[in-house]
Order: C-alpha cells, then sequence, then structure tokens
C-alpha cells in the first residue's frame, strides 16, 4: 500500500524532534564536535536512498538496482578526493571509530605496536584506549603533551618510536587545540620505518578550508568524521594512498561493515561541494577568529586555557583558577540550565575522574555556522562567566538563559 503523504500518525517522535530543533536553535551549542549541517544536506540523508542495499563498490555491487546509488557514491568519491587531494576515498564508514578501525585492518596486524596521543592528554578512544577495541587488538604505546606549553611532546614521540619500533604512528586529537604540522610526524615514521596514520576528524573542516595544514601528502591514511568542522551529515571517511587503496576497500567491506548508507553517502557528497565553495574558506576563518575571540575573553575573566590558548576551532579550560571548586561536571550541567551547551573535559594530568573533570571543552564551529562573530564571542564568554559565579542563583540561571534565546534569535541556524 503506498503511502498517501509524509504525514504520519506517530505525533510522540515528531515531537520530540521538534524539541530538539527548539533546544538546538535556541541555545548556544559549543560543544566542540559538532556543527549545525545544511538543510540540503539533511534533505539528502533523508532521502529514499535510506531503501537501498549496496554492499560493494561502484560498479562491483551485490544487489541489483544500484545504478543510481553508484552514480551517488563515485560522486561523493571523486568530490572528496579533489577536495584534499587523495589517491583514494572510502566514503562507506559509518563513523570515525569505524574509520580508525577499519584503517587499521587494512595496514596493520592484531598484536603490532602502534604510537597514538594518550586520551587523557587530548587524544582519542580509538588511538589505543584500554576500554577501546583498539586497545585490545594492537599494543598501543602512548604520548603525551609536555608538562610545561602543553603541546604535544614531538620529542617523546621519537624516543618512543626508536624504544618500540611501532608498525604505525598515529597523529590527530579529540581535545587539543594547537596545530598539528604533519611534517615531523612523517619524519619520524620514515625514521623508524613506521606507516602513518593522521585522524583529522576535528579538523577537516580546517583543512579543507585552509587553516590547517593538509596531512594527505604525508600520511598514508587519512581517516576523519564529516559532522564536525566538514560540517557534513553524521559519518567517517577514509583517505589512502594509492598502495592502500584495495586494502582499506576490503576492510571497510567485508571487514567491518555491511550495507553503505547510501543516504548518508549522498549527504557527505554535498557537504564535500559545500566545502569545495570559496565561502567555506571564509567560514573556516571565522571559526578560528572565534575560538581566538573566545579564548581571549575567557582569559580576561581568570580561566586558564590548557597550553595557554588556541589554534584551531576549540579551547580547553582548566576551570580551577576561577574557581578551585568548580567540577567540568557541575559547569556543563549549570551551563546546560542556561542554554549553553558544552562538555566536561579532562585536563592534562587531571586529578579528578574524567566523569568529573577540572576542565570544558569549547567550540565555535556551530555559533559560526550561524553568522556569529567576535562580538558576539566576548557576550558568550561573559553569559558563561556569570552562569558560572552565580550558579546557585536561580533567578540569575532564568535570566542567562533569557539572553542566550536573545542572542540565537539573532543568528538563527535554519531561516
Ligand atoms: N565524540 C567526539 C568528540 O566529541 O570529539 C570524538 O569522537
Amino acid at each position: 500500500m503506498p503511502f498517501p503523504s509524509d504525514a504520519t500518525p506517530d505525533t510522540e517522535v515528531f515531537r520530540l524532534i521538534d524539541e530538539e530543533l527548539q533546544r538546538q536553535v535556541t541555545g548556544l551549542q559549543l560543544i566542540a564536535s559538532e556543527n549545525f549541517t545544511s538543510p540540503a544536506v539533511m534533505k539528502a540523508v533523508g532521502s529514499v536512498l535510506t531503501n537501498k542495499y549496496a554492499e560493494g563498490y561502484p560498479g562491483k555491487r551485490y544487489y541489483g538496482g544500484n545504478m543510481v546509488v553508484d552514480e551517488i557514491e563515485a560522486l561523493a568519491i571523486q568530490r572528496v578526493k579533489a577536495l584534499f587531494g587523495a589517491d583514494h576515498a572510502n566514503v562507506q564508514p559509518h563513523s570515525g571509530a569505524n574509520a580508525n578501525m577499519c584503517a587499521y585492518q587494512a595496514i596493520i596486524e592484531p598484536g603490532d605496536t602502534v604510537l597514538g596521543l594518550s586520551l587523557d592528554h587530548g587524544g582519542h578512544l580509538t588511538h589505543g584506549s584500554p576500554v577501546n577495541a583498539s586497545g585490545k587488538l594492537y599494543r598501543f604505546v602512548a604520548y603525551k603533551v609536555t608538562p610545561g606549553d602543553e603541546r604535544i611532546d614531538m620529542d617523546q614521540v621519537r624516543d618512543l618510536a626508536l624504544e618500540h619500533r611501532p608498525k604505525l604512528i598515529v597523529a590527530g586529537t579529540t581535545a587539543y587545540t594547537r596545530r598539528i604540522d604533519p611534517e615531523p610526524f612523517k619524519a619520524i615514521a620514515d625514521e623508524v620505518g613506521a606507516l602513518f596514520l593522521f585522524d583529522a576528524a576535528h579538523i577537516a573542516g580546517l583543512i579543507a578550508g585552509g587553516q590547517h595544514p593538509n596531512p594527505v601528502p604525508y600520511a598514508d591514511i587519512v581517516t576523519f568524521t564529516t559532522h564536525k568542522t566538514l560540517r557534513g551529515p553524521r559519518g567517517g571517511c577514509i583517505l589512502a594512498k594509492a598502495e592502500h587503496a584495495a586494502a582499506v576497500d576490503k576492510a571497510v567491506f567485508p571487514g567491518w561493515q555491511g550495507g553503505p548508507l547510501e543516504h548518508v553517502i549522498a549527504g557527505k557528497a554535498v557537504a564535500f561541494f559545500e566545502a569545495a565553495q570559496p565561502s567555506f574558506k571564509q567560514y573556516a576563518a571565522q571559526i578560528v577568529a572565534n575560538a581566538a575571540a573566545l579564548a581571549e575573553a575567557l582569559v580576561q575573566e581568570g580561566f586558564r586555557l590548557v597550553s595557554g590558548g588556541t589554534d584551531n576551532h576549540m579551547m580547553v579550560v582548566d576551570l580551577r583558577p576561577f574557581d578551585a571548586d568548580l567540577t567540568g561536571k557541575e559547569a556543563q550541567a549549570v551551563l546546560d540550565l542556561a542554554g549553553i551547551t558544552l562538555n566536561k573535559n579532562s585536563i592534562p594530568d587531571d586529578p579528578r575522574s574524567p566523569f568529573v573533570t577540572s576542565g570544558v571543552r569549547i567550540g565555535t564551529p556551530a555559533v559560526t555556522t550561524q553568522g556569529m562573530g567576535q562580538a558576539e564571542m566576548a557576550q558568550v564568554a561573559a553569559l558563561i562567566v556569570r552562569v558560572l559565579r552565580e550558579r546557585t542563583d536561580q533567578a540569575a540561571i532564568a535570566a542567562a538563559r533569557a539572553e542566550v534565546a536573545t542572542l540565537c534569535a539573532r543568528f538563527p541556524a535554519y531561516g
């Protein structure tokens, strides 16, 4: 029986989706890994492509009826290769975590030694955390940031590489605020005969927008998510040198995944198109300028920033100099009440647990998409400070919530 229209008797789910829309557009979205994707991307993701099975790759599928899907996936591949100058692309990973596990399976064996940034110093779960499959399948050795300037300790990376002779060196972070230069990593990898993987999940949009160095010429494999600074749909992607192309494709399917999400792949294709436009360069530059402005304003208010500042889209704020009793957990909760959404985050060598933390992570991709600039970042900083100072005063929190809504109404995320 055909569906008569898009009317649905399910009022519950769509009421909740509408509630979430209101939450997103009336509050400040400062989670560094989130963004507002475009209506065009959402249209692709909500399309009939969700109905199609397409195990395999364009021209080599295990199901019929993939003539259109093949064109869509080929377009996504062609666009992302052009965007980053890559030999090969696989656009099927469902997430960044999947992309990393697929990449490992493509180029190393279980038990092999790998260097990665420690999770509590800004690395990712899939860079060898013992609770993650990466840490169980491979022998990860963690490098850290220096205790002094809190930047990646490249001397330690080299020392550990010489000591452990890893098969693979992983660069890339989830809570690190400085530019990552791929060249010194590549030099160390070459010195010890290791392969080099760059996880660009957070900064893919900054790379596409010309704000951060492109790791593609240096790395054997580059992985990233499409939904952070790149502003696409939720998903992952792998770029590889030609010699790893076949192994990467095999690791994604049939290695780790079954049917690709072709509706999401269509959304990725739209996002790659958008990121190739000249206006995306301005967008990426504004993300960085906004982060610098917000960071500066927070420092003026007595916060300490891990590494002293930011070169990218985020900052990690050490709350202790502002208020020794304030934890990241409490800050996140009270700011949420005021419509300011961010996440608690460990600072390097945090004495508190990862569920409590002494810090928060703040990012500017979403507010920049809304069109906010440096002037608004000063206002955002002032709101954060007020809520944290007056965190036991319900009336003050309610007043801040109203101001947040007024600010967001001036910069509507969607029309
Ligand atoms: N959860 C992502 C982030 O917030 O950085 C990393 O996968």
